[in-house]
């Protein structure tokens, strides 16, 4: 009877023949895609922290040097969480691979291969900050069976014979690897060759316990997925009813909004609303179970409810919200409707201690952002806010509540999810984009950006339309040129606004010659500052330059 089992294992035999390979390909990936599905399964009825595949990506976040965070960011915008996610799965998936053709000559090599991973696994998910104990269970649970698919399919995969590899026609049956409990080489009689092409049952057992642990996977992820959903906030959000305005916003003039087409809208509808956060997965917080607590260098700590807040009076006003990583031109900007709880009387009732400089806000996925107590006590709109464009926060958009401070870039002002405010100082706490080298107070320098034209559609010769946005959070747009390559600059016709805290629409009647031409805008805020031209890169402390467009016109 020959050894198949010696044979598969001898130097330069079959183990790097192409069937071997692919059952260990097979093997690995399978193994791995069930740890993952039951991993995410378990998470779902445990909580979404617990995630194997979150934690690490969450982990991979918070590790990652900035130039590449700031590349991936600049290539992909706000697909960047997705190009991870996909990236720790291609990556996983190479190594499943390995492991799984390893396995195919010393069994145990899975084992370890898993085990390494569930050790990573669990680092990520206990490294949380929103971590609590029984998170472990869906990397554990992921882990033992994982473990228990990776010896059932290993086994199935047996050893490959060398009649296989050599045999093209004829396959080696290894019936007793499918028998639970049998070893690799129970069925070690050669068996007559099966007919042209017909599977052996070696190969049928494999197949089939393939084809179940790559359901089992399926199931588990889909389950998961599933159960993880219906177990989000967006029922809960659908019942919160917003109280009116007690301060509504001053009424929109008629032409705040200049309508030229391709020209951002003064407000920006919810779901166009740019999106930037460290957060792999969305917090999913109930309004029942919010609380925000307000203590630290203060007379008197608050925990305040979410029905505590709505009792307080609201106040209603437009505020353009943009992010530091912002590059000139670019699309992280947003202007909406917010209407929420002016901070500065919270934390008044909470009595403010001499030496305190800055709120240390905190969401509940453990993110951390530093605002100035001066910025937020000067009498601007800074808020509590709980509804944008007229409907309670969308969840990506830090629901139940999230914190809004006019003229502060996002990371050192708007919190979203935010559940802890503490009264502190500069000098004792930092932010986490501050602990990353981002500078410690971030007001919003001035800007423009050109909507239209952008080389999207075809222009022609004459009259065309020139128009944009152009902001000074807090200080308010004064005045916005606009020139042709090295041409005169020319005065644009500025839109109404209803303050000094979003942005302004600007256009300007170009008319245009044929030819390839550069257009180029800059601001003059209402302190007479004009935009340098002096290009800085968003780090650290936010973009600045003059925006250009460059466009063809033809006759
Ligand atoms: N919890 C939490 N809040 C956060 C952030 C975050 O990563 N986590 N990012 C901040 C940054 S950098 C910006 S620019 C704004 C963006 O808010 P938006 O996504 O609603 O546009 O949220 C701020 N609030
Ligand atoms: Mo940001």
């Amino acid at each position: 009877m020959p050894d198949r089992t010696r044979a598969t294992t001898e130097p330069g035999g079959s183990p790097r023949s192409g069937p071997f390979i692919v059952r260990g390909v097979v093997t690995g990936l399978l193994a791995a895609a069930v740890a993952l599905g039951v991993g995410q399964f378990v998470a779902a009825i445990t909580g979404p922290v617990g995630s194997p595949v979150v934690a690490v990506g969450q982990s991979v976040i918070g590790l990652t040097p900035r130039p590449v965070t700031d590349f991936v960011i600049k290539i992909f915008g706000p697909h960047d969480k997705l190009v991870l996610l996909l990236t720790i799965v291609v990556l996983l998936a190479l190594f499943a691979a390995a492991f799984g053709i390893a396995t195919m000559r010393r069994p145990a090599a899975g084992f370890a291969g898993l085990a390494i991973f569930a050790v990573i696994g669990l680092f990520a998910v206990a490294t949380r900050p929103n971590s609590a104990p029984a998170d472990v269970i869906p990397t554990l649970a992921g882990a033992a069976v994982g473990a228990y698919a990776l010896s059932r399919l290993a086994r199935a995969a047996g050893p490959v014979t060398g009649d296989e590899v050599a045999a093209a026609g004829g396959e080696a049956v290894a019936d007793g690897e499918a028998a639970p409990g049998g070893k690799a080489a129970a069925g070690g009689e050669a068996a007559p060759p099966a007919g042209e092409g017909a599977p052996s049952y070696g190969r049928r057992s494999f197949m089939a316990t393939s084809a179940i642990a790559a359901v089992g996977a399926a199931v588990g992820g889909v389950a998961g997925n599933l159960v993880s959903q219906r177990s989000t906030v967006t029922h809960s959000r659908a019942l919160v009813r917003i109280p009116p305005p007690a301060k509504p916003a001053p009424p929109l003039a008629a032409d705040t909004d200049l309508r030229v087409p391709g020209l951002s809208a003064f407000l920006t509808p919810n779901d166009r609303f740019y999106r930037v956060d460290t957060a792999l997965l969305i917090p999913q917080v109930a309004p029942s179970s919010w609380r925000l607590r307000i203590h630290g260098m203060v007379s008197r700590e608050l925990d305040i409810t979410f029905a505590d807040l709505l009792r307080r009076p609201l106040t209603e006003a437009d505020i353009t919200l943009c992010c530091v990583s912002n590059q000139v031109g670019g699309s992280y900007i947003s202007n909406t409707r917010w209407l929420g709880v002016p901070l500065a009387g919270v934390l008044r009732e909470a009595g403010i201690r001499a030496g305190a400089d800055q709120l240390l806000s905190t969401s509940t996925d453990g993110y951390t952002s530093g605002t100035p107590v001066e910025t937020v006590m000067d009498g601007r709109n800074a808020l509590l806010a709980v509804a944008m464009d007229g409907v309670a926060l969308p969840v990506p958009h830090g629901f139940p509540a999230r914190m809004v401070v006019p003229g502060l870039y996002g990371y050192v002002s708007a919190t979203k999810w935010v559940t802890d405010i503490k009264v502190t100082t500069f000098a004792a706490e930092r932010g986490y984009w501050v602990d990353q080298g981002w500078a410690v107070r971030g007001p919003v320098r001035t800007e423009s950006r050109i909507d239209v034209p952008n080389g999207n559609s075809p222009l022609n010769a004459g009259k065309v339309t020139v128009a944009g946005v152009a902001w000074a959070q807090h200080r308010g747009v004064a005045a916005v040129h606009v020139r042709v390559g090295t041409g005169p600059w020319q005065q644009a016709r500025l839109a109404a606004v209803p303050g000094i805290d979003t942005w302004r629409q600007w256009a300007w009647d170009w008319q245009a010659a044929p030819g390839t031409h550069q257009l180029q805008v800059r601001a003059t805020d209402e302190t007479g500052y004009t935009q340098t031209p002096q290009f800085a890169p968003p780090f650290p402390s936010g973009a600045t330059g003059w925006h250009t467009a460059t466009v063809k016109v033809t006759a």
